[in-house]
């Protein structure tokens, strides 16, 4: 896989030796290329921006430097063109999925008050946002797309099972971990997890993600209860009834349940 940044401030990319990008792109052959788009600017001061049209705060990058930067970068068959925008939809797991099977992702950094519209309409594929919050750059949100991609690429992720377990590829949220030791500070850790009964774990695990999901995420658990409950397994379907009746669970299970 290749990316191509182009960006005011390359050094921003340094981070990427590190994690996960250190070993795609260090040890796999995965490739990063940043590029400046300094050498486009297409007068000798440099400038890249200009004031936006119609007034106020800010600088807009002028939309011949990004498709002169576009141009010089070679392109696979199936290369994306990303804009990283706060007036863009989030980016998703999915989102982060369907990426990590190209050849090639364009990242296409811009200042806070952005990119010429007709730029983003001519020469940009896909825009994303990363949370609510304002950045005064694309650079940071751009590290956040190649970290979440690079860790899904074969052979970066220590434990291949680990991605498919994600938070958002199961439709919960994680489940809490615990490690040694068994007490800490009067602190237990939950006995399921020291039961060694197997199913037991699951089950608790599977109950914790969905009543974490339900607690902080109540619109990703209306969407399990309809799309995801429905398919699975008696037992999970039960733990997820649990979650709904809180004041039911530890009660014997016989004839109060009804599927
Ligand atoms: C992009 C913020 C994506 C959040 C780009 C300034 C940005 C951003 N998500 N902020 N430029």
């Amino acid at each position: 896989m290749r990316f191509d940044a182009l960006t005011l401030f390359p050094e921003f990319f340094e981070v990427t030796r590190l994690g996960v990008t250190g070993r795609a792109f260090r040890d796999l052959g995965h490739e990063l290329h940043t590029h400046s788009y300094r050498p486009f600017a297409g007068n000798a001061t440099g400038r890249v921006d200009a004031s936006p049209f119609g007034g106020g705060p800010g600088m807009v990058l002028r939309p011949e430097v990004l498709k002169d930067a576009l141009a010089s970068i070679p392109r696979a068959a199936n290369a994306r063109v990303i804009h990283f925008s706060p007036a863009a939809p989030p980016l998703r797991h999915a989102d982060v999925v369907e990426l990590a099977r190209l050849d090639q992702v364009i990242l296409v950094c811009t200042r806070y008050e952005g990119l010429d519209q007709r730029a983003v309409d001519t020469l940009v594929d896909q825009e994303f946002s990363i949370g609510e919050a304002v950045l005064s750059g694309g650079e940071l949100p751009a590290l956040f797309l190649m970290d979440a991609v690079c860790r899904l690429l074969p052979g970066v992720l220590g434990n291949e099972a680990s991605a498919e377990e994600d938070s958002f590829a199961t439709g919960l949220l994680d489940h809490p971990h615990y490690t040694r030791p068994e007490v800490w500070e009067g602190l237990a850790v939950p006995p399921a997890l020291t039961s060694g009964d197997h199913e037991a774990i699951r089950l608790w695990r599977l109950r914790e993600a969905m009543a974490r999901t339900k607690r902080l995420r109540p619109d990703l658990w209306e969407a399990f209860l309809k799309d995801q409950v429905p398919t699975l397994a008696k037992a999970d379907q039960w733990a997820a009834w649990q979650v709904e009746h809180p004041e039911e669970w530890g009660k014997p299970k016989a004839r109060r349940w009804e599927p």
